[in-house]
Order: structure tokens, then sequence, then C-alpha cells
């Protein structure tokens, strides 16, 4: 499919999504998210993605948050249609199986931040700044930022973002772990893809063992959640991966992963 605010790149098994929007610094409006929900349908489709990027167009943002020109001629009922579509994008983008790095090259505010949460871990230029300004708007958080911002940097640290809807820079953003690692603007998307081409080298089954064990672990008990790695690691013992894995290292070879999920 064709998208008009949307670019989608496949090379060597990495998806990469940028938000091309630059005019509104790539903000969502429903068009995108119609769009973003599409292509996440696309690439979870495809078996021979193993990774997915996400990044914004230009230079100045990621993506800097829901459209406000839109949101403002809402009424409630137009909201909560907006705030569903938003939420079950954001869930589909959580549930993708293969991992998903967000490379933040500018502003990630409001729904762009919470884009960047929903990844499994972010990648950020120099040139980033996070925030949830929402309650400049007079709203809050409507893309799941009250939840994940709390569980990745802590309850005190996510209120004092929340109830100033102040930015912070890609220096403080890694300081309280929010992102992973913080680049040159310019060498952002060469570091991203580093990354990116050495989690595809790996077994798909092994990978997707590891994001849904701790994915689903994170919301329980230890206990529970050490049975979900039990069963988990049981599944992976045996795949096909595992086979070629255990069988390379015995061989004194590199591991050649087949990026499937048949055993
Ligand atoms: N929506 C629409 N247009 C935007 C947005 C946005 N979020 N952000 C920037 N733009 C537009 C500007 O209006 C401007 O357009 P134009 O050139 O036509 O005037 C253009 O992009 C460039 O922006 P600026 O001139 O403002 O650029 P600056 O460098 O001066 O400032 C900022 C950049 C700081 C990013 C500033 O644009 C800004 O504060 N933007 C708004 C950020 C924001 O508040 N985002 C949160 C939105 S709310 C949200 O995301 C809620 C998600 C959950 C919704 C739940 C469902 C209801």
């Amino acid at each position: 499919m064709e998208y008009s605010n949307i670019i989608l790149k496949i090379e060597e098994g990495i998806a990469t999504i940028t938000f091309n929007r630059p005019k509104a610094l790539n903000a969502l409006n429903s068009e995108l998210i119609g769009e973003f929900s599409h292509v996440l349908d696309e690439i979870s489709g495809n078996e021979d993605i193993r990774v997915l990027i996400l990044t914004g167009a230009g230079e100045k943002s990621f993506v800097a948050g829901a459209d406000i020109t839109e949101l403002s001629k809402f009424n409630s009922l137009e909201g909560k249609i907006f705030a569903k579509k938003g939420q079950s994008v954001i869930s589909k983008l959580q549930e993708l199986t293969i991992p998903v790095i967000a490379a933040v090259n500018g502003f990630a505010l409001g729904g762009g931040s919470e884009i960047a949460l929903a990844s499994d871990f972010i990648y950020a230029s120099e040139k980033a700044m996070f925030g949830l300004p929402e309650i400049n708007l007079g709203i809050i958080p409507g893309f799941g930022g009250t939840q994940r911002l709390p569980r990745l940097i802590g309850i005190n640290m996510a209120k004092e973002m929340i109830f100033t809807g102040k930015m912070i820079s890609a220096s403080e953003a890694l300081e309280i772990g929010m992102v992973n690692r913080v680049f040159a603007a310019e060498a952002l998307m060469d570091e991203t893809l580093k990354t990116a081409r050495i989690i595809a080298q790996k077994g798909k089954t092994s990978l997707r063992a590891a994001k849904q064990a701790i994915n689903n672990g994170l919301n329980i008990d230890i206990f529970t959640g050490c049975s979900i790695e039990v069963d988990s690691f049981a599944l992976c013992m045996s795949s096909i991966d595992a086979k070629e894995g255990t069988s390379a290292f015995l061989e004194k070879r590199k591991a050649a992963f087949k990026g499937t999920l048949k055993n």
C-alpha cells in the first residue's frame, strides 16, 4: 500500500518506519494513525522482517504529539474514537513480536514520547527532546504515557514530567534511564542500524520468547514471571534456532539463524 504520511523501507530484514509530516513536525493526525496501524499489520504479516526501527522525517522532530489542530475540533465522541484508535495502534506496536527500536531524532512530545515508550528501547540524537506536555493543553497523556513512563523511569520522575509538562533533553533522558544511548544527530541512524543488524542475526524464536517473557513478566509477581520464563525456555529448546545455536558453538563456527519460527 502507498502511504502519504509514512515511509516504509525494508532492507536486510530490517524495516524502518519514518513518520513523514515534517511541516507539522510529524504530528499524529487520524490519517497518519490509520496508516501507522496498517503498516504495523503489514510488518507483522511479513515473516522476513526481524527488527523494526521507528524514526521521524526532517531534522527537527520524531513526532510532536497528536495533531493539536485536529484535537481542538473534536467533541467528546470524536475524542473517544481518536483515543481508542491511538491506544489500539500503540498496543499493536507493543505486541509486535519482533524487537522495535525508536530512533528519536528530535522532538518526541506527547503521543510521540508515548510511541517511543511503547517500543522496546530508545536511542536518541543529541538534539532529541522528550516530554509529555498534555497538561499544558488541559488534557492528559492518552496513548499510555501515564502507565509506561512510571514503569520505565519511576513514579516520582514520571509525575514531575507529567505534572509540569516540561521537556527534557536527550542527556537528561539518558540520566533517568528513559533512553539507552545518545548519539550525534548524524550518527543516530547508523548506530541504530548497527544494533538492529546485530539483533537481526539472532534467532527469531528466541528473540520472540525473550521479548514476551520480559513484557508478560513485568506486571506480575516474580514467581509467576519466572514460570513464564521456564515455559518460554522450553519452547526455545525445541526450535531450529536452538539446534543451530548449540551446534554452531560445538562446531566452533558462527551460528546462522534462519529467521523463521518453524521447528
Ligand atoms: N500538532 C499540530 N501541529 C503542530 C504540532 C502538533 N502537535 N506541533 C508542531 N506543529 C506545527 C506548528 O503548528 C507549526 O506549524 P505552522 O508552521 O503551520 O505554524 C509547525 O509544526 C512548526 O512548529 P513550531 O513553529 O511551533 O516550531 P518550534 O520549533 O517553535 O516549536 C515545538 C516546536 C516545541 C515542538 C512546538 O511546536 C510545540 O510545542 N508543539 C506542540 C507539542 C505538544 O503539545 N504535543 C502534545 C500534543 S497532545 C498529545 O500528543 C496527546 C496524545 C494523546 C491523545 C489522546 C487522544 C485524545
